[in-house]
């Protein structure tokens, strides 16, 4: 075993679930049969923007940090978004933050949007953000935010705190209709910063996107460019967009079928040109007028699909990453972790036109109408749904190339995931690293067995591995931990965090969720980062088990 683990009792792990085979193996083993441990370094504090005292399932988050971005071509600097509204942007060197924009405009706040959305629901606030692959030479960059509708006040950025942003010619668009009732709205805008050296925002905003959503949970998500293109390629800047469910494919009337009807946005993978003066030959203009979609997306011929479809069947695709081999830069594959309704956790590689299966299926099983799964029946597919009465012939789904149960061991959320292509850890080359959200355990399996497993075989998944992970807190030593939530946990209460464990609850992680997740910088070096401690961390090497 591995000497100074630090083990949480009422977190002992009998099993661990690996693809398809329940595997006994008891807890101490699994740790200490881990392939790696790697070492953690705490990199930056952020500001607290929750309750230390919250009860509530996101409140009480210090800090709910939601992605990092190293800036292209520049400081070196990281853009950080926390969803409760602010956007930093964070000196790498010195690890100083600036506060660049504030996305909360909500009464008693003085940021941007009136209507902004984020006291309730994981994934509301400022949830992504993304450069233009241009963004050296023309400061443009993405978000994506969530609005609440019912909210008064204007929805045009309130520009008193940033006099700078010229809001002039702001237009809002019309939402994207989705059947069923809604609750939210997914807002995705081009900021274009006129000076993009300075650690302030100056110039314009244009939306781009607006897409009406069922419920508060499964949002508009991530954002990802083809980091492969370049200019004169077909795929530059070219923008691929994670957009959730909004909740409807685990409800039990007709939007249960929105995931899989092929004229609404939500559960889907989305392609779009987002500057209308790129790709004009080759590419048709949005209804909204604000964007472009490339004429060779999948369904842009099929009459009644929304012609932005890119791969369509998933519950809550909240992000994207494209994993690039070095060997092979140009064959890269854009891969979705989609968070499971009762079952499963799956790592998909996104194949163009492919439908996922959810709400029919989940993970590599079917899912019934009472939300359970199910064997998949022997005829393996499932009606083409333009809209609710209209079908266009059958589909085999498409399945994951990794995935883990909601199970002791397993965990509740998948979060995000990287191809690791850094130096620092030479036996991670090769590897997709990921997180689960609430139980903080860290995984990765083996890019080249998951390319092996993106078959037509439901049962072949790429093994999971689980890495451990060196912590030292404030003044005390070294010590090695199974998974991030007791080092959240002990770094949430040293900032003031007052509940007895960590804020929230989920099935597999108990009471507390340690909210984390992965990031990596241009170099591809590795970062964790948890929203309960509100603590960024860096990978500083690794030590072999
Ligand atoms: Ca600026
Ligand atoms: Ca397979």
């Amino acid at each position: 075993m591995i000497r100074g683990m630090k083990w949480r009792p009422a977190r002992w792990i009998p099993y661990l679930w690996i693809g398809t085979c329940l595997a006994a193996v008891p807890a101490l083993l699994v740790a200490a049969g881990g392939d790696i441990t790697l070492v953690l370094s705490d990199d930056v504090a952020f500001p607290i923007t929750g309750k230390p005292d919250g009860t509530g399932q996101t409140d009480g988050m210090l800090a709910r940090i939601n992605s990092l971005r190293e800036e292209p071509g520049g400081g070196p600097r990281f853009f950080v978004n926390d969803l409760n509204g602010p956007l930093y942007i964070v000196d790498k060197k010195t690890k100083q933050i600036a506060s660049y924009l504030d996305f909360n405009g909500r009464e008693g706040h003085h940021g941007l949007f009136h209507r902004f959305a984020y006291e309730a629901g994981y994934a509301n606030g400022l949830n992504s953000l993304q450069f233009d692959p241009d963004y050296k030479a023309n400061g443009k960059f993405y978000t994506v935010h969530i609005e609440d509708p019912a909210l008064g006040g204007s929805p045009v950025p309130d520009n008193a705190s940033y006099p700078a942003l010229r809001v002039d010619g702001y237009a809002v668009t019309r939402p994207i209709p989705t059947p069923g009732d809604i609750q939210r709205e997914g807002v995705l805008v081009e900021w274009t910063d006129s000076n993009p050296a300075n650690a302030t925002f100056e110039g314009t905003a244009r939306e781009v996107m607006r897409v009406a959503l069922n419920t508060r949970i499964h949002t508009l998500a991530d954002l990802e460019f083809n980091p492969s293109a370049r200019r004169g390629d077909a795929e530059w800047r070219v923008l691929y967009i994670g957009c959730g469910d909004g909740g409807s494919g685990e409800s039990r009337l007709a939007i249960r079928m929105n995931p899989q009807r092929l004229d609404t946005l939500v559960g889907k993978v989305l392609r779009i040109v987002p500057d209308p003066g790129e790709h004009a030959s080759t590419s048709t203009i949005s209804d909204n007028g604000r964007y472009r979609i490339p004429s060779d997306n999948p369904f842009a011929g099929v009459d009644g699909a929304r012609k932005e479809i890119w791969a369509y069947g998933f519950r809550n695709p909240h992000r994207l990453h494209f994993a690039v081999d070095p060997a092979h830069p140009a064959h890269n594959r854009l891969i979705a972790n989609s968070i499971g309704l009762h079952t499963w956790e799956t790592v998909n590689i996104v194949q163009k036109g492919a439908n996922y299966g959810y709400s029919q299926r989940e993970g590599n099983e079917a899912l019934q109408a009472d939300n359970k799964t199910a064997a998949l029946p022997d005829d393996d597919r499932i009606p083409v749904r333009i809209t609710d009465t209209i079908t266009h012939g059958t589909v085999t789904p498409r399945y994951p190339v990794a995935q883990y149960g909601h199970v002791k061991g397993g965990g509740d959320a998948i979060g995000s995931g990287f191809l690791y292509n850094g130096t620092l850890v030479p036996a991670l080359r090769g590897k997709y690293v990921f997180t689960d959200i609430s139980t903080g355990h860290v995984w990765y399996a083996d890019y080249h067995e998951m390319l092996a497993a993106d078959d037509d075989k439901p049962a072949t998944l790429a093994p999971l591995h689980q890495i451990a992970l060196s912590w030292a807190a404030a003044d005390a030593p070294r010590q090695l931990y199974e998974t991030m939530f007791p080092i959240a946990e002990i770094a949430y209460h040293a900032r003031g965090g007052q509940r007895p464990h960590l804020p929230g609850l989920a099935l597999v992680s108990g009471e507390g969720r340690a909210d984390a997740h992965v990031a990596v910088d241009a170099a591809g070096e590795l970062y964790v980062f948890t929203k309960t401690d509100g603590m960024l961390r860096v990978v500083t090497g690794a030590i072999k088990n």
